[in-house]
């Protein structure tokens, strides 16, 4: 039901009462960024109030809560998600385009705040939409980067980043708390002090710097349901009083230390996506974020309740990789020295409250913290997380006496490295990988040691996404069409849209659901000139590959084959060549070489293909700058061929690929991560699925025996593309350009084995997967219902399924409803 709030004289009214407040202007000579403000300022108004009403309750009804812990949240623009989930996104629009002002352009002022990487920042905003929709009590905990990802633009071809500072304007949709702050203690060191009373030991941190943890706020707005959850983001503040202090004392440096420690630890967001840097900042950051929400967490349950050993039953901590492991050893913290517990009652409360989820397999990104940093740092976690190693070994050698390879590799603490993910795994009960093939990965291969040891922790839950956002909002058009055809329960049940199966051989609904396709071609085909100066056709086919930069996604094997393409053309001109425009997104992690030169060949290729008039327009390659949320949702709607292809096993889920398929795209993929669960659900004759399965390739991980030369020898097709590497073809001339990425291909000095990713392996079961791609879409009946089938078998794939598995299997949650 529409807000009152919403009704069209009295929206209106408020946003030219809004401008006059805080700009002392009139609407005509407001800038719509200030209009912006306005606006989200008299929508935040009707928030607020429910944000009221759903404390109100969740004060009533006292139900269990979930505190989803991550480092980073991927939210995406709040002004336009907001407006759909209030269900007062169309009168808005037409209030506003009363007042001579668009819509789309005002939610184009909003920054997009990139509180995240890529899929496992995205994940935790999608969850957070499911939670309130689905009515549950959540918070979601994180830091307040100043700087979120950084911006990319490109010049001459590369990737240069430029700091991306969100908050310079003020951000409409949050709330400083001051009256939650908590400190955050690091450093110093222990000591140890005999307690009669008690007959125990007092661990007392001193010696130690503070930081003021406080916290931010913003409304989570559940879809059409009165519920408003909380995003709180914690940002830094030195301690005024503890450094006046010792300023009096004269400590002068070890005020402005503290000082320092507090700017720097929320200044950025570490741009690494399935990768561990080990840097110490990041270690602060980790522990400041948990330290600062497990205190209010505890806190909060305090006031409600007097026994702290009914916390399992009112709380859980899930913890969104292993980045906030420390909430094991924090929580005992807590238990042991401000509760004073005993170790096996501390412990026996930890290990039910805390949960795990596993998004890699990749060894690069393992946490694994040297024991000097960490100890230094935090010296009474540290101390905890010995004790706990201590007994975890006890109970391996219980279990598998004399077993010294067990302990070696279980260990939390082995070879001077604290290993977060084992921490994480000993201290929960739930540990969980993000797709079926990954969890099956998991318990056979990465965590078989401990699968064996608790098979009853191990469980999977298959990503999902939120229709509100990359459905809804991001695509009006096939919005309006679907809810013509089978009403509006999907945008809350997902699954209802099997019942377009029955429209996938009527000829008009394949006709409607085309053209819609062909306008968000449109739509982001003017965004592509606008923003790139490229023209794209898009009666061609839309092939498109949006995702972090990184060598197991195999953007390089998509680039080769566009040149593999490029050339058949030059040889056979005289065939027939369905048009086709390559488009690439993606962000390299800075210091990510070969991930960068990768940006350069993509962006030199299309360079050469289109300023080649001779092909006629045949092929476009377009790589469009800075992609990011906003953006993300005008290329889904308007992509035909959705580019999954990282080498089998990589890939823990993928989430893009679910967003490509419920906007009606057909997948070319590799059998990997959701891919598989994909193609289950929607066919394989409505999808293109090549190349290398998992087992194949662990095989050659394990055993050896893959060989990429011997494609170069055989194939020529395959040469001819690699020796373009290093034949100026792309580079007008320069040899050594893309000589790197030439060698690591082939030359086995450069890297452990020559092509980790099997690209060459793959490539020309990728290029016959292609094949088949264009002559599916030479019929376009055909590709019409593959396209439509691919929308109404996406139904799994909602994160509100997700997240009630979750409630369902691991967090036993209560449901909210609001009594209004
Ligand atoms: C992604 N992981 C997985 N990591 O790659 C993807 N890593 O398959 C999966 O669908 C998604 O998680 C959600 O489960 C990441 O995005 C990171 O971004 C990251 C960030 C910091 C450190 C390590």
């Amino acid at each position: 039901m529409l807000d009152s709030h919403f009704r069209k004289e009295e929206f209106k009214k408020s946003v030219k009462e809004n401008v006059k407040m805080l700009y002392r202007k009139t609407l005509d000579e407001a800038s719509q960024e200030q209009i912006f403000q306005a606006v989200s300022l008299a929508v935040k108004d009707v928030v607020i109030d429910n944000w009221l009403l759903t404390q109100k309750q969740y004060e009533k009804d006292d139900p269990k809560i979930v505190y989803y812990l991550s480092m980073e949240f991927l939210m995406g623009r709040a002004l336009g998600n907001n407006l759909i989930n209030l269900c007062a996104y169309k009168e808005v629009k037409e209030a506003l385009d009363e007042l001579g002002l668009d819509l789309n352009t005002i939610e184009d002022q909003e920054p997009d705040p990139a509180l995240g990487n890529g899929g496992l920042g995205r994940l935790a905003a999608c969850f957070l939409d499911s939670l309130a929709t689905l009515g549950y009590c959540a918070y979601g905990c994180g830091i307040r980067y100043h700087y979120g990802l950084f911006k990319q633009k490109i010049e001459n071809g590369y990737q240069v980043e430029v700091p991306d500072n969100w908050l310079k304007d003020g951000y409409p949709f949050e709330l400083r708390r001051p009256e939650y702050a908590k400190e955050v203690k690091f450093g110093g060191y222990v000591r140890v002090e005999y307690d009669p009373a008690t007959g125990r030991n007092n661990f007392i941190q001193e010696g130690y710097q503070s930081v003021r943890a406080v916290p931010y706020d913003m409304p989570i707005v559940g879809y059409n349901n009165k519920i408003v959850n909380t995003l709180r983001i914690w940002d830094a503040e030195a301690m005024n009083e503890f450094q006046l202090d010792l300023f009096d004392k004269g400590d002068y440096r070890k005020a402005v230390e503290a000082e320092n420690l507090a700017k720097n630890i929320c200044d950025v967001l570490y741009p690494n996506d399935n990768h561990y840097a080990g840097k110490e900042l990041r270690l602060k950051q980790q522990y400041f974020f948990i330290s600062a929400s497990i205190q209010a967490a505890i806190a909060k349950f305090k006031k409600k309740h007097s026994d702290i050993h009914d916390l399992p039953k009112k709380v859980t901590f899930q913890l969104n990789d292993t980045h906030p492991t420390m909430t094991v050893a924090e929580l005992m913290r807590i238990l042991l020295d401000e509760e004073k517990l005993e170790w096996d009652d501390a412990w026996d409360i930890t290990t039910h409250t805390c949960a795990y989820t596993n998004h890699t397999i990749m060894a690069e990104a393992l946490e694994k913290w040297p024991i000097e940093l960490f100890s230094k740092l935090l010296p009474r976690v540290y101390q905890i997380i010995e004790e706990i190693n201590r007994r975890f070994i006890e109970e391996i050698n219980q279990k598998y006496p004399g077993n010294q390879e067990k302990v070696r590799k279980m260990a939390i603490i082995y070879d001077g490295q604290v290993k977060m993910a084992h921490l994480a795994i000993a201290g929960g009960y739930s540990v969980n990988g993000v797709a079926r093939l990954h969890t099956e990965i998991l318990k056979k291969q990465e965590l078989k040691d401990f699968y064996e040891m608790y098979p009853e922790k191990f469980n999977n839950k298959t990503n999902g996404i939120t229709q509100r956002r990359f459905m809804v909002h991001a695509n009006p058009l096939l919005t309006d069409w679907i809810t013509d055809h089978i009403g509006d329960k999907w945008i809350t049940d997902l699954p209802q849209l099997a019942k377009l199966k029955v429209y996938a051989d009527d000829k008009k609904a394949q006709q409607e659901f085309m053209n819609i396709k062909y306008q968000n071609k449109v739509r982001l085909a003017k965004y592509i000139l606008e923003h790139n100066g490229i023209e794209v056709d898009p009666n061609s086919i839309f092939d498109v590959q949006v995702k972090r930069l990184h060598e197991y996604k195999r953007q390089l094997m998509n680039i080769l084959h566009v040149m593999y393409l490029y050339n058949q053309i030059k040889e056979h001109p005289e065939r027939d060549f369905y048009p086709r425009t390559f488009i690439f997104g993606a962000k390299a992690t800075a210091g990510y070489r070969r991930a960068k030169l990768t940006i350069k060949l993509i962006n030199s290729v299309a360079d050469v293909i289109n300023n080649d008039a001779s092909i006629n327009g045949k092929l476009k390659v377009v790589f469009i700058e800075n992609y990011r949320v906003s953006n993300a949702e005008i290329i889904f709607a308007a992509a035909d061929v959705s580019e999954q292809i990282s080498t089998a096993s990589k890939e823990a889920s993928g989430t893009g690929n679910m967003k490509f398929m419920l906007n009606g795209a057909l997948t070319v993929g590799t059998m990997d991560g959701a891919n598989v669960e994909i193609v289950e659900e929607v066919g394989e004759e409505n999808a293109f699925i090549f190349g290398l399965s998992s087992d194949e390739v662990i095989n050659y991980e394990n055993n050896g025996g893959y060989d990429p030369m011997q494609y170069f020898n055989n194939d020529p097709d395959i040469r001819n593309v690699l020796m373009q590497l290093i034949n100026g073809t792309y580079s007008n001339g320069d040899f050594e350009m893309f000589r790197e990425i030439y060698d690591s291909l082939l030359n086995t000095n450069c890297s452990d084995r020559a092509d980790t990713y099997f690209i060459l392996a793959d490539f020309k079961s990728y290029a016959d997967a292609q094949r088949r791609v264009e002559e599916a879409y030479r019929d376009e009946a055909g590709w019409a219902k593959k396209a439509l089938l691919n929308t109404a078998c996406s139904g799994k794939f909602s994160s509100d399924r997700t997240i009630q598995q979750y409630v369902d299997e691991i967090w036993h949650l209560d449901k909210v409803t609001i009594e209004d």
